[in-house]
């Protein structure tokens, strides 16, 4: 299959993420896709292309105008304060407030957020649009008639919303990509997640409506990241009750359980018979995974693709999380790979 990548993702490499209490180095750097497009090589995937420029307009067809133009300006206008750090929220709304837009940067940063894990860069507008730009070209690979794409993409998208960022995301890749098969010929798309984190952002996106189905097997939000979304009882609303489908999952959850959840994913699948699968690829549920309690071994993850590949649709595989940077491309390249098996 083919792979879309874009050197620009470098451009976003933040400075320092607040963990268990502490600031640390960030897991979600650029080694992290070094490292998928590495095992995309020596594993032979198939051909490897810089994305078309699609401008903005297939961003704004899933976010808000006034969030894409806030991440477009946010570094400047954080500069203008004579600021040079990394930008990060550090205020938010609560119950009982009505969330009335701040003008002020800091009082912005916690409008367009959930948590304070998604820092904003001097470069980071750059590198997420070329994420975005990845996601559209390798979707309308899958339009102009490929059985299967892999977007490469980074940083992440799914924690993304229609006008927030959180979780390491900003722009939401998989639902752009969604969206524009939608816009080009598609009557129905179904997202499937399968990072180890609920993708709350995707949720949003699509919460009131049933062109697209939302699936997504995660870690318990009782316990885990991020938290506030991802229990089994969130089903869409509106037009879109019964179109968001959450597996929430243990601690400790295995192959053996987690299979059976995608087993119930694919019949439910199957049951809405949509024209094109987007697959939200995480690979954080890897059992030695530096922030996730699952544990799959680097083989479940071929037996991920075979069941994915059954299907027997036109599948997107866009790039979500996965932070044992040494075996993120084996693990994502086994997905693939037994998709195309
Ligand atoms: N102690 C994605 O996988 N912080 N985002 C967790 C761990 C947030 C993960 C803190 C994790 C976000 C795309
Ligand atoms: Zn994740």
């Amino acid at each position: 299959m083919k792979t879309f990548y874009s050197e620009q993702h470098r451009l976003h490499h933040a400075n320092a993420e607040l963990n268990d209490g502490q600031l640390m180095p960030c897991f979600e750097k650029p080694a992290r896709a070094d490292m998928v497009l590495q095992q995309v090589q020596t594993a032979d995937l198939g051909p490897v292309f810089e994305p078309e420029d699609w401008g903005e307009a297939p961003l704004r067809r899933v976010h808000a105008g006034d969030y894409i133009d806030f991440l477009k300006g946010a570094w400047e206008r954080w500069q203008a304060l004579g600021r040079e750090h990394d930008m990060l929220p550090l205020a938010w709304p609560s119950r009982r407030t009505t969330p009335k837009r701040p003008e002020d940067i800091d009082g912005q940063l916690g409008y367009y957020s959930f948590d304070a894990g998604a820092p904003l860069t001097a470069t980071t507008w750059q590198a997420i649009y070329s994420g975005a730009q990845v996601s559209v070209s390798a979707a309308r690979q899958l339009q102009q008639g490929d059985q299967q794409a892999f977007a490469l993409c980074r940083p992440p998208g799914h924690h993304a919303g229609i006008d927030f960022m959180g979780g390491y995301c900003y722009l939401n890749n998989a639902a752009i990509a969604a969206q524009y098969l939608l816009d080009h010929g598609a009557r129905r798309v179904a997202i499937l997640d399968v990072d180890y984190h609920h993708g709350n952002g995707t949720q949003d996106i699509f919460w009131q409506r049933p062109d697209v189905l939302v699936m997504s097997l995660h870690a318990d939000p009782r316990h885990e990241f991020p938290f506030f979304a991802g229990h089994a009882d969130e089903r869409g609303s509106g037009p879109g009750t019964g179109y968001n489908v959450n597996y929430p999952l243990p601690a400790g959850t295995e192959w053996a359980q987690w299979s059976q959840a995608l087993q119930d994913a694919l019949r439910t699948l199957h049951g809405y018979g949509p024209d094109a699968l987007v697959i939200s690829l995480g690979v954080d549920t890897f059992e030695s995974d530096p922030i996730s309690q699952f544990r799959l071994k680097h083989d479940d993850y071929l037996r991920m693709g075979e069941l994915i590949g059954q299907a027997g649709m036109p599948t997107l595989f866009v790039m979500e999380g996965g932070y044992a940077v040494e075996e993120i491309g084996v693990n994502a390249v086994n997905v693939l790979r037994g998709a195309e098996s």
